[in-house]
């Protein structure tokens, strides 16, 4: 049944959806490699015993409720959250849940290197153990006009910083998601620029809303999602919010994410959402609320976070904050 129901908002995703778009145009400029990327990985997946080791760290959940930014909208449905996903070195369309299983999550390490008091590396599950999980809703909304409502649970990327001490110099902090072909088959697509990285302020980072996600729906996160780690950062299109980070680099240079070295013309370094500034190929006015049937709802400055970050752009007006 769920199926069914997919379908209503499955037709329009496919005429939109830029970052699939431009993939597979990618992939056609290469030549012959599109057949893959359309046909998915069937034959170089291996669903191992990986994915069935216990997540060391399920203790922890579910974390306490913080209710501070204000949800007005039904969470999306578990299965949906978890069965239509951008995760691109899985593959360029919405379905690599199964795929991503392959990914092998622990051990896994978190380096934190850069401007920092001093470099260092740390076991994923101490990590997490060190920081205050919580749980919080938050709306996520992709570049590509549609839109959930997910309860993630994790810790302030805050934290992170405080245990990393970047000095005074640093003005920025670049996450890295892995770089193994061997599990991922996206990144066989040697002409992209893996790893898949992104970069925030340190004035972002340090924001409250900025979230390290660990969990989803009140468990640890599902790798399709960027287990063990990835960012959320809601008032910026999805694409900011890497998946699976394996390195926090602290810099005083702006760094180039991924989307913004394919593309910098339509996909930038602040990406705040704004329903007012177009992307160059379609509307970003309104969103599809994935799994709500097909419905539209208006898109929010901001995505509705301005009230807590807006204040993080003033004097900022010569960049492009919102593309
Ligand atoms: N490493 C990595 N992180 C990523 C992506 C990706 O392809 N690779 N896609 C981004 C995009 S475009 C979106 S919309 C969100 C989707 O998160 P979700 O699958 O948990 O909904 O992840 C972001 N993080
Ligand atoms: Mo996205």
């Amino acid at each position: 049944m769920n199926i069914i129901r997919r379908r209503g908002w499955e037709a329009p995703e496919h005429e939109v959806t830029p970052e699939h778009y431009f993939l597979s145009r990618r992939a056609i400029i290469a030549g012959g490699v599109s057949a893959l990327m359309i046909g998915g990985y069937a034959g170089a997946q291996r669903l191992s015993d990986v994915e069935k080791l216990p997540d060391p760290t399920t203790d922890l959940y579910p974390a306490k409720v913080n209710s501070t930014y204000p949800v007005d909208r039904p969470l999306t449905d578990e299965k949906t959250v978890t069965s239509y996903n951008n995760f691109y070195e899985f593959g360029g369309d919405k379905y690599i849940s199964q795929r991503a299983q392959a990914l092998k999550i622990r051990p896994w390490t978190v380096k934190i290197d850069g401007m920092v008091e001093k470099p260092f590396e740390i076991g994923v599950d101490d990590l997490i153990r060190k920081m205050p999980l919580e749980e919080r809703i938050y709306r996520l909304r992709c570049v590509e006009a549609w839109s959930m409502t997910i309860p993630w649970t994790g810790f302030p990327l805050a934290k992170l910083l405080e245990l990393a001490k970047p000095l005074s110099s640093a003005k920025y902090v670049q996450m890295e998601t892995f770089k193994d072909s061997a599990m991922a088959p996206g990144q066989r697509q040697t002409w992209y620029p893996w790893p898949y990285t992104e970069g925030l302020t340190i004035a972002e980072a340090s924001n409250d809303l900025a979230f390290l996600v660990t969990g989803v729906y009140g468990k640890p996160a599902p790798r399709q999602n960027g287990a063990p780690l990835r960012l959320a950062v809601p008032w910026k299109y999805g694409f900011k919010s890497v998946k699976s980070i394996v390195r926090f680099h602290f810099t005083d240079k702006r760094p180039k994410s991924y989307w913004e070295s394919l593309q910098a013309s339509e996909y930038g370094f602040w990406a705040n959402v704004n329903p007012k500034v177009d992307h160059p190929r379609w509307s970003q006015a309104t969103e599809e609320v994935i799994g709500a049937g097909g419905k539209r709802v208006p898109t929010l400055l901001f995505n509705g976070y301005g009230e807590w970050v807006a204040d993080l752009y003033k004097g900022l007006d010569n960049e492009r904050l919102y593309a």
